[in-house]
C-alpha cells in the first residue's frame, strides 16, 4: 500500500507525540533514511507544540510527494493564530516569548530540506516544509578531479568571515565560498550559518540551497555566496551566485560566463539565476572571495599549471590576496597526477 496523506488535527499536548509518530512513520514508508525519519519527527514535534503553545491549535498535513525522480515528505502547519510580527527574529535560535509562534523556526528549517512561512498578523500562519528521501551514499563514486582551497583572516585577525564548502557524492561534487559580510566575529557567525545548512542539505538544487541558506542567514550580517555543482558523468557544471564571489572558468575552449546577482543573501535574500554549462576535463574552475584582486592572468603564473589544486590555490592566495580583508580561493582542476 502506497502511504496516504493525513490531516492531524493539534489542540492539546497529547496530540504532539501522536503527530510525531504518525509523520515518523510516514517517513519511513516513503523510504527517508533513519536519520532523516528522527529528524522529521524533531520538526514535527517543534511545529505541533508551537500550534498548542502559541496559535490556540491548528492542524498538521503530512502529504507524501512523489515528483518524479524524487521523493519525499510535505509537511504543512495551518492555524488561524494571532501570527508572528517578525518573521527574522523568528528564525534565530534562542527567540522564544510566551506570545510567539516563532521558537524552533531555526532548528525546522535545518531539519528539514525546505522550508517557507507566510505569516499575517492576527490571520494566522502556514508553514510548508519538505524533506527529501537521499540517495544511497555507499555508491560513492570517486571525484575525478583535484579540489583544494585556500583561505586566511584578514591580517591581524584570528577569526575568518570567509568560508568554504566541498562535498562530493554519487558522481557530484559541489563547491562553494561564502564571504560573511566585513570581517571579524559577526562576518564569521554568518559564513557560519550559511555553511553549516549547506553542509546538511548539500544535494538539494542550488536554488533550493539558497533559499535555506537566506533563512539561515537571517538575523545575522548576511554573506555573499557562490556554488557550484559538477555532475562528472554529464560533465555539466549547475552554478549560482548572489553577490561578489568572482568565479572565473580558466581554459575553456568556449567561454564560460555565469549569471550573478546582486544582494545579500540572509538580507534582501534575491533568488540566484541557476545556469548550466558543459564542463571539459581541462577547464580549472576558480572561485574567490573579495579579499583578492579580481584581476589577474591565469598566464602570468606558468609555474602553477601541473600543480595540484592545494598549492595553485595557496600560490594564488599569497600573490592576489588584500591585506584589507578575509581571503578565500578555491580550485577545481583535473588531477595533475
Ligand atoms: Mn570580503
Amino acid at each position: 500500500m502506497s502511504p496516504i496523506a493525513q490531516t492531524i488535527t493539534i489542540g492539546h499536548n497529547a496530540e504532539i507525540a501522536l503527530a510525531r509518530r504518525a509523520a515518523k512513520q510516514l517517513a519511513e514508508e516513503i523510504g527517508i533514511n533513519v536519520l532523516g525519519c528522527e529528524e522529521i519527527a524533531l520538526a514535527t514535534s517543534e511545529l505541533a507544540s508551537n500550534l498548542v503553545k502559541h496559535a490556540g491549535g491548528g492542524i498538521l498535513v503530512l502529504t507524501p510527494l512523489s515528483l518524479s525522480p524524487r521523493h519525499g515528505l510535505q509537511i504543512e502547519s495551518i492555524d488561524n493564530g494571532k501570527g508572528i510580527p517578525n518573521i527574522p527574529e523568528a528564525m534565530t535560535d534562542g527567540y522564544s516569548t510566551a506570545n510567539s509562534l516563532g521558537n524552533g523556526l531555526g532548528a525546522i528549517n535545518r531539519l528539514m530540506d525546505e522550508f517557507d512561512i507566510t505569516s499575517r498578523i492576527g490571520a494566522g500562519t502556514h508553514i510548508v516544509c519538505r524533506k527529501w528521501v537521499r540517495k544511497d551514499e555507499s555508491t560513492l563514486n570517486p571525484c575525478p578531479y583535484d579540489i583544494g582551497v585556500a583561505t586566511r583572516p584578514k591580517p591581524g585577525f584570528d577569526i575568518n568571515g570567509d568560508d568554504f564548502v566541498v562535498k562530493s557524492w554519487a558522481g557530484k561534487t559541489l563547491v562553494g565560498v561564502i564571504d560573511g559580510l566585513g570581517h571579524g566575529e559577526l562576518a564569521h557567525q554568518a559564513s557560519l550559518a550559511a555553511r553549516t545548512f549547506i553542509e546538511s542539505h548539500y544535494d538539494l538544487p542550488l536554488d533550493t540551497l539558497f533559499r535555506g541558506v537566506s533563512f539561515s542567514c537571517q538575523k545575522t550580517r548576511g554573506c555573499v555566496m557562490a556554488l557550484a555543482c559538477f555532475d562528472w558523468e554529464r560533465k555539466t557544471i549547475h552554478f549560482a551566485s548572489v553577490g561578489n564571489i568572482e568565479a572565473r572558468v580558466i581554459g575553456s575552449p568556449k567561454t564560460i560566463n555565469f549569471i550573478v546577482r546582486r544582494g545579500i543573501v540572509g538580507v534582501n535574500s534575491p533568488d540566484p539565476h541557476v545556469t548550466a554549462h558543459g564542463w571539459e576535463p581541462e577547464n580549472m574552475l576558480a572561485l574567490y572571495s573579495d579579499g583578492l584582486i579580481s584581476h589577474w592572468n591565469w598566464q602570468d603564473f606558468p609555474q602553477l599549471i601541473d600543480k595540484p589544486a592545494s598549492q595553485v590555490a595557496e600560490n594564488l592566495l599569497h600573490s592576489l590576496a588584500r591585506p584589507t580583508d578575509d581571503a578565500t580561493i578555491l580550485i577545481v582542476k583535473k588531477s595533475s597526477r
